[in-house]
């Protein structure tokens, strides 16, 4: 066997795999999942398989504070675009509250239609344990549902924390969902979810409390001075009996369809993937430093040898070795 042919076999089974992920094979595309979790050299090395396949699918976050009502919504909003025939794709990330179709969650699942549907396919993640970083895996995540031919795919996420509202910024359009009576706006404001939404939804408009709330949402965006064309629209939904979602939905694809149109998708596309290869590359070199080169180990040793040290001096002596190692190696 020539080295070339030998190379070859032994990317093999990853070929089939994609191959397999992109005839609709659910149990491949739960298992490259798994790779992109993981951070699994494997998915990096199939990537050019398939990479110029993908961006057919329209990626929707959904985000908002816990309990917003945002599974609902999402297992809603799927349900509506089944309706029209359309394949969906969805990622919860860290959800505390299941899916009723969460075939994944084991004794927590109730049977729904969507649990039976083979065109939607439901993905959980835990936040805990991602190797390197939400965004960087739940982009991964998205490609795999693109490669498996899903026309829409759903994130959702708390948005809690700067690695969800990540997560939010690396899609084509994020809804933030905000609920009556909890003092959303200004805990989401704190977020850094206002400027993330393309789309507010306040959902439970069931619930007290409501017009304060849309009140409030309109005042944070006249203090922000955001010009009224460019105001992301406030619709409002009863998630748990789906009113108000088919509106929501028709918004979201006129929203859609508007942006393809004048070119912002793409445009947004190409600032989203800007910042996916910033995370990918700060996520090597610091693999690169602290694990392949090992400088984590000589760190804590200096650091353990008790003489009084200099953070900004044994970080640069840390880097010069880094440099160092770097040019004995020659160019990476
Ligand atoms: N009254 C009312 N209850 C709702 C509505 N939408 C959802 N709920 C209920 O609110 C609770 C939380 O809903 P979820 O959809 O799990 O909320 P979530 O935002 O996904 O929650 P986390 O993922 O835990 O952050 C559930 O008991 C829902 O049944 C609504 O429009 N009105
Ligand atoms: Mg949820």
């Amino acid at each position: 066997m020539t080295a070339a042919t030998e190379a070859d076999a032994m990317v093999r089974p990853e070929r089939d795999l994609v191959a397999r992920v992109r005839a609709g094979e659910s149990i491949a595309c739960a298992r490259m999942m798994t790779w992109a979790e993981r951070g699994d050299a494997r998915f990096a090395a199939v990537y050019g398989e398939f990479e110029s396949e993908l961006g057919r699918a329209r990626r929707i976050g959904i985000t908002g504070p816990p309990g917003a009502g945002k599974s609902t919504l999402v297992e809603r909003l799927a349900t509506h675009w089944r309706a029209q025939e359309r394949t969906i794709g969805i990622v919860a990330v860290d959800p505390s509250s299941p899916f009723s179709g969460g075939a994944l969650l084991g004794d927590r699942v109730r049977m729904s239609s969507l649990a039976l549907d083979k065109g939607v396919f439901i993905r959980s993640m835990a936040t805990r344990g991602v190797f390197g970083g939400l965004a960087r895996a739940t982009d991964d995540l998205a490609d795999v549902l693109d490669l498996y031919d899903r026309d829409d795919i759903l994130l959702e996420t708390v948005g809690v924390g700067q690695s969800e509202v990540d997560v939010a910024r690396s899609t084509d359009l994020t809804l933030v969902v905000l609920h009556p009576g909890g003092g959303d706006t200004i805990q989401a404001m704190k977020a850094g979810l206002m400027e993330v939404a393309d789309v507010y939804v306040v959902n439970k408009a069931d619930m007290p409390g409501l017009e304060q709330l849309v009140h409030q949402l309109t005042d944070t965006l006249d203090v922000r001075d955001v010009p009224l064309d460019e105001r992301p629209p406030i619709l409002t939904t009863v998630a748990s009996s789906g009113e108000g979602v088919a509106e929501l939905a028709e918004r979201i694809d006129a929203l859609d369809a508007e942006r393809r149109a004048s070119g912002k998708r793409d445009a947004r596309r190409a600032a989203n993937l800007r910042l996916r290869v910033r995370r990918i590359v700060e996520g090597r070199l610091q693999h690169d430093i602290w694990q392949e080169s090992g400088l984590a180990r000589t760190l804590d040793e200096r650091v353990a040898d008790g003489r009084t040290l200099s953070a900004y001096g044994l970080a640069d002596e840390i880097l010069n070795a880094y440099r160092e190692r770097r040019n004995l190696e020659g160019p990476a």
